[in-house]
């Protein structure tokens, strides 16, 4: 649709940005903190670009004054950060780490004293390498009382002060590359093995929500899926049907039980006909309608297109890690679709397809199917990124990208879409898990190399100017 006006943006909208601990704060074994499943994973050859980790990352553990004194001075509204759970118990659970939760506490503090609204994530990939070792992790089912226990420690800590919670971040993103691709821990290749760590996945998560309203927490919270909407490459019957059933098995398969408690049918036929269904015990399906969210957190990137793709077509192929142009492989799922280039949108270095409708349509289908409030809580453009010699960084690349996405939100508004905010990736620049310290993302240049050599200062990037004004306006000067 097009229309004559667009709404304007909710006087109250989150214009924000966000972070991870893993890929910000370093610190890495400071004031009592225990290993995470990432502090060792990145010590295995060959899995992170040239090697790089998030020991120092961009040191926001000792400078997130100085960062959030950048957030101030740009107007941000809302800041969307994460808890290292080993921070708060090194071990996964037991006794209390203060000096951890101490780091929080002064974070969220020095937010709300700077008007910025503190959005956290309780948890973004960091598990305890404790729990791992013990039962598995996301393999058993003690971690559910280990997370909600966890959780417990920060609702009560911070009821009152955080009124916007995110409980996983991209389940469907930690949990595949995980248990499937064997790019994340623990580096598994067993689809059984994933769809049963994804169903424990989706009891935490259901029980730590369950938990939140039942402590009558003021505020909200939802988990943040990682949505790709996907599109047939032409009007071919097959391949639209090749579309439709990679939306259920990628998309459906978590945004269903997050709002309905429900698996979806179709996917779950498959994956019942592959062998690889998870155990489903008595109780579990009410447990996860009693976990509904009060929002749905998205993060969005991108969007893929399919043909179909038969049995004995191309399986998973390996991502574009290194930024040159092309470099990803053909990947498919047999049996049901495989991604093709979009010949009607660009992509980026590392082979990410640019595609601002592709967000309204991501908000759109939301809507439609579920009815909930939306918070988008990731969505930018990673790029390499030159300082000059008077340290300017001139990344209109970057605000071509942001602006049009913000653009589309605002049509999906217009639409009848409710967006609650809009989180950027990434505040500074930071560590890319995969993709080292290269791939920038950040409003602020952070002078960091892959050897993680650089003087960590912050600069200003245009894009940083770009949205200061962009809040300024409350969205009308995009
Ligand atoms: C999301 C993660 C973020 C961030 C972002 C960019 O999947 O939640 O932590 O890393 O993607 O991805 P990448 O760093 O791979 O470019």
């Amino acid at each position: 649709m097009e229309y004559k006006q667009l709404k304007a943006f909710p006087k109250d909208f989150l214009w924000g940005s966000a972070s991870a601990a893993y890929q910000v704060e370093g610190a890495w074994n400071e004031d009592g903190k225990g290993p995470s499943v990432w502090d060792e994973f990145v010590k295995i050859p060959g899995k992170t670009f040239k090697g790089t980790n998030g020991e120092l990352a961009v040191d926001h553990y000792h400078r997130y004054k100085e960062d959030i004194a950048l957030m101030k001075e740009q107007g941000l509204k809302a800041y969307r950060f994460s808890i290292a759970w080993t921070r708060i118990f090194p071990n996964g659970r037991g006794e209390i780490n203060q000096a951890g939760l101490d780091f929080y506490i002064n974070l969220v503090d020095e937010l709300i004293a700077n008007g910025i609204e503190p959005l956290v994530t309780l948890y973004h990939w960091d598990l305890p390498q404790a729990l791992q070792d013990e039962y598995m992790g996301w393999e058993s089912r003690q971690v559910i009382d280990d997370f909600v226990n966890y959780a417990t420690v920060l609702f009560e800590t911070f009821r009152g002060k955080v009124k916007y919670w995110i409980s996983l971040n991209e389940q469907n993103i930690f949990i595949q590359l995980g248990y499937l691709m064997a790019v994340h821990p623990p580096a598994v290749v067993d689809p059984k093995r994933m769809y049963e760590a994804n169903h424990i996945a989706n009891l935490a998560n259901a029980s730590v929500i369950k938990k939140f309203h039942e402590m009558d927490m003021p505020g909200q919270i939802g988990p943040s899926f990682a949505y790709t909407p996907n599109y047939s490459f032409d009007s071919n019957p097959l391949n639209v049907l090749a579309a439709e059933d990679t939306e259920d098995i990628m998309a459906n398969f978590w945004l269903d039980v997050y709002a309905w408690g429900e698996y979806p049918i179709f996917a779950m036929n498959y994956l019942k006909e592959q062998g690889v269904a998870p155990t489903i015990e008595p109780g579990d399906m009410a447990l996860l309608k009693e976990g509904k969210p009060d929002f749905l957190g998205v993060n969005y990137y991108q969007t893929a297109t399919h043909v179909f793709n038969p049995l004995n077509g191309v399986g998973m192929g390996k991502m574009n890690t290194s930024g040159k142009k092309g470099s990803s492989e053909e990947t498919g799922m047999p049996g049901v679709s495989k991604k093709v280039a979009n010949p009607f949108i660009d992509r980026t270095n590392w082979d990410w397809e640019i595609d601002p409708q592709g967000l309204r349509i991501a908000l759109r289908r939301m809507t439609s199917r579920y009815r909930m409030p939306i918070l988008i809580t990731e969505n930018g453009l990673g790029e390499y990124d030159k300082i000059t010699e008077t340290n300017e960084i001139h990344d209109d690349y970057r605000i071509n990208y942001l602006s049009s996405h913000v653009k589309a939100i605002q049509e999906a508004i217009t639409d009848g879409v409710t967006v609650l905010g809009y989180c950027t990736w990434s505040y500074t620049d930071l560590l890319s898990w995969l993709n080292g310290y290269q791939k920038r993302y950040g409003f602020v240049y952070v002078d960091q190399d892959e050897t993680q050599n650089g003087s960590l200062t912050r600069y200003k990037k245009d894009s940083y100017y770009w949205y200061q004004n962009v809040i300024a306006t409350n969205g009308e000067e995009l």
